[in-house]
């Protein structure tokens, strides 16, 4: 656990009792700060006193802590945050404590997609190199959780946490690439633009960027020759990239080659992840063969175009974290001859950037708030479809339709947030592999 030491009999006001909420009210219960907590839940632990906004408003309060899903900017501010503010009471989040109380290495990425998967690979590459390294942020394990021990910190950055951050200055950030995402959160597609670029913030050194979408194409103008720009596609002028499926680090023009691509992490999409997390790892000293053999080590994630089982020659692929069109546009490009289970809450951009992928499409199962809408969309694009409302009847329909033997894939790519119909993603895609074992055991007895 860290220890926020500087808070010691400090008066600190907390919003969010959730995963964060709860790391912080511990870590400053451990240093004997004075703690008060408030969730809009109006569930609080008896072990805790709660805070009103009068108290924030009459300034009994040394220091405002807020969790991630609290809003500071759009589309409605917290009221706490509001009175706080008008107090001119310092608000902070987790990281912004993390960054106080840490004086060791840490190397932060962000970006809409590839996160949990680069942040899982360079920390892999560490652990097999023998350092002393934790994982954390968006990760699922709030940072003050983690060892303060360690000598490196590979944290994940969401554009929740990346909004509150106030202090910054990263020693490594990555940010991967930009799509529309969460745009109802961040005001639209210019706010979270400018969230997501906080990770380079007062950066001192060591920034980096994938160059394979025009936002972030437009950032790497704005840092030229202070930035290491990667590619998922191609060899970038004084970056790193891809050609003929070897990675090629072209800093300071030297062409030299480092690896081959790894089979668990396929497509171009994990190719830009390979190539952020190669520059992440030599830039903190790690050797080119550390890097080679940690990459030849690594499985790649769960629910992310994992592949489940294969029933009568058609693979079943659980790629449930893809809750967005560019994530799912990942899949769509790598397989062929698709039944396509879709849908959740959808976001706000929908899915017409996947047209050009619907001649791979043999047939999509919709589920979710998404599934009438989405429907009307590819009848009208000529892709057959069908409303199964509910996964575990999606899954029976695309089995059967896999008996018509124009299969490759049966792909759970949803496009779009679980939290109509599961608790996350991982509840999500544990159902789906469930099911599918279910037709494994079904078609084998
Ligand atoms: N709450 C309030 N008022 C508010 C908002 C929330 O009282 O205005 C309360 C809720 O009632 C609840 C608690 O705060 O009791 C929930 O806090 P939270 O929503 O900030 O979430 P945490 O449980 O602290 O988890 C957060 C991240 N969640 C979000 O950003 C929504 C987790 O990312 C992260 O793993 C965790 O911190 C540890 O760092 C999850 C996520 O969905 C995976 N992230 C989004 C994404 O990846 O797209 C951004
Ligand atoms: P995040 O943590 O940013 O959500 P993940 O690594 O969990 O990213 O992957 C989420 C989804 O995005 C998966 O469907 C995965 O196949 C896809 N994906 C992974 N890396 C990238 C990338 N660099 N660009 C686009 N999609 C990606």
């Amino acid at each position: 656990m860290i220890f926020p030491n500087l808070y010691k009999n400090k008066r600190v006001g907390l919003i969010g009792l959730g995963k964060t909420g709860k790391s912080v009210a511990e870590s400053m219960n451990a240093v004997g700060a004075k703690i008060k907590v408030y969730d809009d839940s109006g569930i609080i632990d008896p072990k805790y006193s709660e805070l009103s906004i009068d108290e924030i408003e009459s300034g009994e309060i040394d220091v405002l802590v807020i969790s991630p899903g609290v809003h500071i900017l759009w589309p409605d501010i917290h009221p706490m945050v509001n009175a706080a503010r008008k107090k001119s009471i310092p608000i902070l989040n987790d990281m912004d404590l993390f960054q106080q109380h840490i004086s060791k290495k840490t190397i932060c990425i962000t970006g809409t997609n590839g996160k949990s998967t680069t942040a899982a690979l360079v920390h892999h590459i560490f652990n097999c190199a023998g350092k002393r390294v934790e994982i954390g942020g968006n990760f699922g394990n709030p940072v003050l959780l983690l060892d303060a021990n360690a000598d490196f910190f590979v944290l994940e950055l969401s554009s929740y946490q990346l909004e509150s951050c106030n202090i910054l200055g990263f020693d490594t950030s990555i940010l991967l690439n930009i799509a529309p995402d969460h745009l109802a959160r961040h005001g639209g597609m210019a706010g979270y633009i400018a969230v997501k670029q906080k990770i380079f913030a007062n950066a001192k050194s060591n920034m980096i960027i994938g160059i394979d979408d025009d936002y972030c194409e437009e950032i790497l103008v704005f840092f030229k020759g202070k930035i290491v720009p990667i590619s998922g596609k191609r060899v970038p002028e004084n970056g790193l990239g891809w050609e003929n499926n070897k990675l090629v680090d072209n800093r300071f023009n030297s062409y030299e080659i480092i690896c081959d691509s790894s089979s668990f992490l396929d497509g171009d999409h994990n190719r830009q992840n390979i190539a952020a997390s190669y520059v992440a790892c030599i830039q903190n000293g790690l050797s080119k063969e550390s890097f080679q053999n940690g990459l030849a080590s690594f499985r790649g994630l769960e629910h992310r175009q994992e592949i489940v089982a294969s029933i009568n020659g058609v693979s079943y692929i659980n790629d449930s974290k893809a809750t967005n069109a560019e994530s799912v546009e990942q899949a769509l490009k790598r397989f062929n001859n698709i039944v396509w289970i879709a849908g959740g809450r959808p976001k706000e951009k929908g899915i017409e950037i996947l047209v050009q992928y619907f001649s791979k499409l043999k047939f999509v199962f919709l589920i979710g708030e998404a599934a009438k809408s989405w429907s009307s969309f590819l009848t009208k694009c000529g892709v057959e479809n069908k409303i199964s409302e509910t996964l575990d009847i999606a899954v029976g329909h695309a089995y059967e339709f896999s008996k018509t033997g124009k299969v490759d894939v049966v792909l759970l790519s949803p496009a779009c947030a679980s939290f109509d119909q599961f608790k996350n993603f991982e509840d999500r895609g544990v159902k789906f592999k469930s099911l599918v074992t279910q037709l494994t055991s079904m078609t084998t007895s």
